[in-house]
């Protein structure tokens, strides 16, 4: 059994990785055009030959078969990187690696750590695929037929972006009539293939959080100390029916486990990351009043666990999400949850309460494709959702089974938050008047009284009570309402008496109807 134990090094590094992140969310992007190079003759270079100087000429240089190593490494700087073994490149970080036009690059990829890492050199289809568990090598061969500065990069979300990329630079030159022979054994007749779905998962599971899982009221108690749980994993759910998506969670559903707290309350938290994992997880709690929400001590390796301790200064209530990078990517993956800190003596009693939360999914196909759904960077990063969901997917909360309930007479109460991780929230429930909304989830504000809609910033809470009147079923949506159309709809099914006084028509009433 492998010490999976997290250095404390490691986790300043990944953050020094993560205020990278947070300077340039958007993936870093390098424009690389084709190098004049001065032809010349020189011999065949070894692992030490840099720029252009040291090039090659393609027709008068033997082909060589050129070798390096790469292994990946977690915790240094940058956070994640390759790191070079053997011959020049020895314990260099994300070294430039050479080669001349025309030779064979034999290139060894070890994974160094039990995260998901793949390589990828776009320009010459160059791919390690997925390397899984610790220690997994794979070899890959491709003869380099063009010069210019190629990126080595893992292709995992969120990796290249804190710094696992480097330079392979292939010195020569090419006849201005070979490169569209050129072009096309770089594969640009693959480019123009339709891509195509993988198949629906056959053990894919419900992942969706029952909205009426909420811990109960603490009443009127003192301060104490606390130890929460949780375990992050990684889960093949049900998006939609008959399509399928790589979920990551706090406890298995979306949202996390509801947490309820009291002001002052000491909590001990412990994480734990799934031996099942492929990523490193984390938690910031937006209650927690300190560097990261936690986050600074909560990095956690697959098989891993870490903890701190917080005190709750002020009510509220508040979103936690994990804060690994890609943050946007864990977050819209389904890493996301509320916590309720009561004021001192608790909030009114109501007849029900609920737990709703929103969320984006991005995704490589459009909405509605029937199959195994990938994550889409691209999409992410132009916040450009695919799926828009309450409680982790689509139709999670019009089921039977998980839409709320309530009688015709009693007061609901909903803890509604935004995971996002980007859009914000009109958040409103059809045929209903808000009684009282704690506006951005504020306890100790007055609340609003009598609100159509209310606006829950991504990142951000609100709490709602109405009491309802009329029976029939009402939709909780967000009236930006194009994101009913791609999935973001919940029941709120309503049982009792007619109440002509407040509501009656001619005919039979239209469920269809806004
Ligand atoms: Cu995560």
């Amino acid at each position: 059994m492998k010490d999976k134990s997290i250095n404390p090094n490691l986790v300043s590094a990944v953050l020094i990785g993560f205020t990278i992140l947070f300077l340039a969310l958007v993936p870093i992007r390098i424009e690389f055009g084709l190098p004049s190079v001065e032809a010349q003759e020189t011999p065949v270079p070894t692992a030490e030959t840099v720029g252009y100087g040291d090039a090659v000429v393609s027709d008068t240089t033997v082909p060589a078969i050129v070798e390096y190593t790469l292994r990946t490494v977690i915790g240094l700087t940058p956070p994640m990187a390759f790191q070079g073994v053997g011959g020049s490149i020895d314990g260099q970080i994300n070294p430039l690696l050479t080669a001349n036009i025309g030779d064979t690059v034999r290139l060894t990829v070890v994974n160094g750590d039990p995260v998901l890492h793949t390589l990828v050199i776009t320009e010459f289809n160059a791919d390690t695929g997925d390397l899984l568990t610790d220690e997994q090598t794979v070899t890959i061969e491709f003869v380099v037929t063009m010069p210019g500065d190629f990126i080595y990069f893992c292709d995992v979300p969120g990796h290249r972006e804190i710094g696992m990329f480097g330079t392979l630079r292939v010195s020569g030159t090419v006849e201005v009539g070979d490169r569209a022979e050129l072009a096309a054994s770089q594969g640009g007749e693959m480019d123009n293939a339709m891509p195509v779905i993988a198949p629906a998962a056959v053990d894919a599971v419900s992942i969706v959080r029952n909205p009426a899982d909420v811990p109960p009221p603490l009443g009127d108690r003192a301060p104490t100390t606390l130890r929460v749980d949780m375990n992050t994993v990684e889960v093949t759910g049900v998006l939609a029916d008959g399509t399928t998506f790589n979920y990551f969670t706090f406890d298995g559903q979306v949202p996390g486990p509801m947490l309820r707290v009291r002001q002052g309350d000491t909590v001990e938290f412990h994480l734990y990351n799934d031996p099942s994992s492929l990523f490193l997880h984390s938690i910031d709690l937006h209650s927690v009043t300190g560097p990261g929400g936690g986050a600074v001590y909560t990095q956690t390796l697959p098989g891993g666990e870490t903890s701190f301790t917080f005190q709750a200064l002020l009510p509220g209530l508040y979103v936690y999400h994990c804060a690994t990078a890609s943050i946007p990517h864990h977050m819209s993956s389904g890493m996301y949850g509320l916590v309720l800190v009561e004021p001192p003596g608790g909030l009114p009693p109501v007849d029900r309460e609920f737990y709703v939360m929103q969320g984006e999914i991005y995704t490589e196909f459009p909405f509605g494709t029937a199959g195994h759904q990938t994550f889409s960077m691209d999409h992410m990063s132009h916040e450009d959702a695919d799926y828009l969901v309450f409680n982790g997917a689509v139709g999670g909360l019009t089921s039977d089974e998980y839409a709320l309930r309530a009688n015709v007479g009693e007061t609901v109460r909903i803890y509604f938050g935004v995971g996002g991780p980007n859009y914000t929230s009109s958040f409103h429930v059809i045929g209903e008047i808000f009684d009282r909304v704690y506006n951005q989830g504020s306890i100790t504000s007055a609340p609003l009284t009598d609100v159509q809609t209310t606006i829950v910033p991504s990142g951000g809470a609100a709490i709602v009570e109405f009491q309802v009147d009329v029976p029939g079923r009402y939709i909780l949506v967000d009236h930006s309402l194009s994101r009913l159309e791609r999935g973001l709809a919940g029941y709120l099914l309503v049982e009792g008496e007619d109440q002509p006084e407040i509501f009656h028509g001619e005919g039979a009433a239209d469920a269809a109807g806004h």
